[in-house]
């Protein structure tokens, strides 16, 4: 079955896009946690980054690379944080691999 965010991917579900290409796709987070936030899911779907293989490592990459365009892009290119909760137990709850963009607060360190 089809993941949320392949849903969002295809068009099935509407969601704020701020940025897309032909590997991934970035869009507002619905339950924002900073006055930016979107998450950056690739279009080819992986469960979570321990479920990545050696395979995956040029999309990584570029995963990475576009989060800070991304941030960029959204006037945070200063200062952001990226965050993947892999796993239930670390919080995650949708199981399509998606980087957390977040900016434009002050982000307290250890996170909680
Ligand atoms: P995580 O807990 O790390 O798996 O993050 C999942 C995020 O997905 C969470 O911050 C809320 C967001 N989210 C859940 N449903 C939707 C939706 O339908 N649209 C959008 N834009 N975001 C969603």
């Amino acid at each position: 079955m089809a993941t949320l965010f392949e849903k969002i991917i295809a068009r099935e579900i509407p969601a704020d896009i701020v940025y897309e290409d032909d590997l991934c796709l970035a869009f507002r987070d619905i339950n924002p946690q900073a006055p930016v936030h979107v998450l950056l899911v690739p279009k080819r779907p992986i469960v979570n980054l321990a479920d990545a293989v050696p395979g995956d490592q040029q999309l990584l990459g570029h995963l990475l690379l576009t989060a800070a365009k991304v941030a960029r892009q959204l006037g945070v290119g200063d200062a952001f944080r990226l965050n993947v909760n892999n796993g239930a137990g670390a919080g995650q709850s949708v199981f399509h691999l998606h980087l957390h963009i977040l900016g434009g607060r002050t982000f307290a360190w250890p996170p909680g």
